[in-house]
């Protein structure tokens, strides 16, 4: 509801030639024809929805033929195709992108103006699909954009979510969440394909048959049907169309005998279709209950049963027997969520193709790869062992056999060395640890940056790694340029195109010759003009969503991700509060004016994150209302953090806020986004900040606080005494005693957890360590932005050495290190690379 963030258009030039083979005068022509076609009515008589479903039907018509030759040429070449299962695909607004990667965007600008349209409302009226949370699935979209981009035929698997997360409002400083009804007005950008459902299979009992040769029979069980849902993933200007497949859940009603007395019996079928449909309603249901983690297991195996079983039909029409499987297929297995699928295959090979053990492990093993992305216990699944049995009685017997059987071979290793084996085993204490079971059965094991690579190999996974090192290596995350500066920042693009020529869209590494003119005055005014410009659309969309007006010239200084302990918003908080309390001692203290802006979603059971954002939102009511500090401060939280949101705040912004606990952030990806659009890092040696700083040099990044290597060393120590910092630092104590003491007046007791973690028990994210010297930080980050040329620099700088942060760069690694495939090696002719 409301007011939806709103989209830059690029400019013509940035849009580069017009490659696409359609004219101005056809796309109008079109583009008339499809909505009279799909409304029966004029173009001057529909709505601004009518005209966004007409524009993208339009659109999918384009590249209907390239993603069809696409296919074809894969059949044709017998390319390795690579399957990316993820539980989220972030994918953000699909017709900007669509139309920039197709050539199409000055092109469709135009005809849509000389039609009295505007394409930046048009862009405005897409929702953003409710297919992701965070990180996770943000970095899935970006990988779909390379894989196509690179001429990689690279595919996603994923789930077709009815009501996504849940979509954020902020209600009297509170987050509530409400069902993210993203489908409502349809989602005109996949295709569903009924005729390549196929059945799942939950519950019933496993017969054991033996003549001769051992068989599972599997009976009594449940049968849900997977739709699949074919959405196109559309390469940059090289004609390649790939598949990012989502899938749904069905009941077959027509099946359901209605009794012949009629009513009720109808009644419950209908009851039962939505039972089954509740598998595909959300993301992350509730796992509170014993109900709610049944749903999730479900929900994984379904997602990991429909695409395992279509990319076999699809392997069988295109190739002979699947002993060449893993010459021909990779499947990337993103986070433990779809780790299943190593016993699926499995079940597969052994149960339907009647493989030996020993083959089906061997395909399965070289098919299957594994990236981590946390260290958080939480995040590290199990599943009780009883749950398991009962929701997939057969692939929990392939469970236990894998388990034996690696059992056995660290007995080999280990002899007697029962405690070890106790730790890797893939059950034990009546709990099925799907991060094991992902070591065991995948041939390769990535973290996602190099810091976070090393605390898996030598600490989290260190007994993993020494039993079979060779698998573990190192993908440093990366994001897309062209959706990341191209389609969000259009007036930066121009800039940087203007600098040193258009190359850099494909080739973000030639982003390093803006090193050259970073100290150049009239680069350095533009920069400064195109980040101006940026606050201004910005400070447009806060005052109309939230009444709150801008100040454009002082700092955006922002922290927009997840609320969760580790990354630490409490301690931004903390800073500002501080500052306001100066402030307050001292209305003429010289400090730059700041702007800082939250964003995030905290988890529906995470307490604590939910009372952080109503604490930052308590902090923003009282500064933001106190005239005596005149407007040197505000604080913003923006309501419903996504995809298209985030596309307005990183090109406003000057600092980013990386300031997790270091060991705690795998990597972060905001990070490299926020880079990318020149903002500098306040941040922690964490994750990618530790790369971004040796990209950038030392002179370009504010870095503050303990090291990972200092926080675990306290954590081997038990830990730090949060009593000592408080009593030593009086600012401080300060501020955590507003926590409590009626500062904020109509909290009462509110913030008492937070009071209590950091004091009561143990700061265990180390807010309290590390606040003098992110302090000191801000400080320093001050002065340089007084000295605006210096400042430019920075900025300049930052984006200059982003080009490592591509995720054209992290998926060519993938590609070659991990896949072994190469860029589709029959490169498109030039007239296969025009949509028509
Ligand atoms: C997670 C990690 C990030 C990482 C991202 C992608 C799970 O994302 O925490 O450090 O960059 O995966 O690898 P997030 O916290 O944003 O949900």
């Amino acid at each position: 509801p409301g007011v939806k963030p709103g989209t830059a258009v690029l400019d013509a030039a940035q849009a580069g030639p017009a490659d696409s083979g359609i004219t101005v005068e056809q796309f109008k022509q079109d583009y008339r024809n499809k909505v009279e076609r799909m409304y029966g009515d004029g173009l001057e008589r529909v709505s601004d929805l009518d005209k966004y479903n007409a524009l993208v039907s339009l659109v999918r018509d384009y590249l209907a033929e390239p993603w069809l030759n696409t296919k074809e040429k894969y059949r044709r070449t017998g390319a390795k195709q690579v399957y990316y299962f993820s539980i989220e695909f972030l994918l953000g607004r699909l017709l900007g992108s669509n139309l920039y990667n197709l050539g199409l965007n000055e092109v469709c600008q135009q005809a849509l103006s000389e039609l009295g349209l505007d394409l930046r409302t048009l862009r405005q009226v897409e929702e953003d699909p409710g297919l992701g949370n965070g990180g996770l699935g943000r970095l899935a979209a970006c990988y779909l954009d390379s894989m196509a981009s690179l001429g990689l035929p690279g595919h996603g698997m994923g789930m077709r979510y009815r009501y996504g997360l849940f979509e954020q409002r902020i209600v009297d400083g509170y987050q509530r969440e409400y069902a993210d009804d993203w489908l409502m007005d349809g989602f005109y950008w996949d295709v569903r394909k009924p005729a390549e459902a196929v059945e799942v299979r939950f519950g019933g009992n496993v017969r054991i048959k033996s003549n001769g040769k051992t068989q599972y029979i599997h009976e009594g069980y449940e049968t849900v049907l997977a739709v699949p849902y074919d959405v196109p993933v559309v390469g940059y200007r090289n004609g390649m169309v790939n598949t990012l497949r989502l899938w749904s859940a069905e009941a077959r009603l027509s099946e359901v005998v209605c009794a012949p007395q009629g009513g009720s019996d109808c009644q419950k079928a209908v009851e039962y279709s939505q039972t089954v449909e509740e598998l595909s309603n959300i993301l992350y249901p509730d796992d509170s209950t014993y109900e709610g983690k049944a749903l999730r297991l479900k929900q994984q195996y379904f997602l990991v049963s429909a695409g395992l079983q279509s990319i076999i039909r699809n392997y069988r029409e295109n190739n002979g027997h699947l002993r060449e499987f893993p010459h021909k297929i990779a499947i990337h297995i993103n986070d433990t969520h779809p780790v299943l699928c190593i016993p699926e295959l499995l079940r597969i090979l052994l149960d339907e193709e009647q493989l030996t053990w020993e083959e089906a492990w061997n395909i399965t093993v070289q098919t299957m790869s594994y990236t981590n992305h946390t260290i958080l216990p939480e995040a590290l699944e199990t599943w009780p062992e009883d749950l398991f049995r009962t929701v997939l009685p057969r692939l929990y017997l392939i469970v236990r056999d894998i388990n034996e059987y690696y059992c056995r071979s660290l007995w080999e290793a280990y002899p007697g060395d029962w405690d070890r084996i106790s730790r890797m085993a893939i059950i034990s204490y009546n709990r099925i640890h799907m991060a094991h079971l992902a070591i065991v059965g995948c041939h390769s094991v990535n973290g996602v940056a190099e810091l976070h690579t090393d605390i898996l190999k030598n600490k989290i996974m260190k007994e993993f790694c020494d039993f079979s090192p060779a698998k573990f290596n190192n993908k440093t995350n990366g994001v897309t340029q062209r959706r990341w500066v191209s389609l969000c920042n259009p007036a930066l693009a121009q800039l940087i195109t203007d600098t040193i020529g258009p190359r850099w869209v494909e080739h973000p590494q030639e982003l390093a010759q803006l090193e050259r003119h970073s100290a150049d005055t009239a680069f350095q005014h533009h920069l400064l003009k195109v980040k101006l410009q940026n606050k201004v659309a910005l400070a447009k969309y806060v005052k109309e969503k939230h009444g709150i007006t801008l100040d454009v010239n002082s700092i955006f200084d922002s922290q927009v991700k997840r609320i969760h302990a580790y990354k630490r918003q409490t301690l931004n908080v903390l800073h500002i509060m501080a500052l306001y309390n100066r402030l307050k001692e001292n209305p003429l203290l010289d400090i730059e004016p700041h702007t800082f802006i939250f964003g995030g979603k905290a988890a529906v059971n995470y307490h604590i994150a939910k009372n952080t954002i109503k604490l930052i939102n308590s902090l923003a009511d009282l500064v933001n209302n106190d005239k005596s500090i005149r407007d040197k401060i505000k604080v913003v939280f923006l309501e419903n953090y996504n995809v298209s949101l985030a596309e307005l705040i990183i090109p406003a912004t000057d600092v980013s806020e990386q300031i997790p606990t270091a060991s705690y952030e795998a990597s972060g990806t905001g990070n490299m986004k926020f880079m990318m659009n020149g903002a500098v890092t306040i941040g922690t040696l964490d994750g990618a900040n530790i790369e971004i700083k040796q990209a950038v040099g030392e002179d370009n990044i504010i870095v503050f606080g303990l090291t990972a290597e200092e926080v675990l060393a306290y954590y081997r120590g038990g830990g730090y005494n949060p009593w000592e910092v408080y009593q030593d630092n009086e600012r401080l104590r300060q501020v955590v005693d507003q926590l409590i003491n009626g500062f904020f007046p109509a909290a009462g007791d509110l913030f008492r957890g937070h009071f209590d973690s950091l004091l009561h028990q143990g700061d265990h994210f180390f807010v309290l360590k590390d606040f003098a010297s992110y302090e000191a930080a801000h400080q320093v980050l001050d002065e340089r932005y007084k000295d605006r040329p210096v400042w430019l620099k920075m900025c300049s700088a930052n984006i200059a050495h982003s080009g490592r942060f591509s995720s054209d760069r992290t998926f060519a690694e993938y590609a070659t290190d991990i896949w072994h495939i190469r860029p589709d090696t029959l490169p498109f002719s030039a007239s296969e690379k025009q949509i028509r």
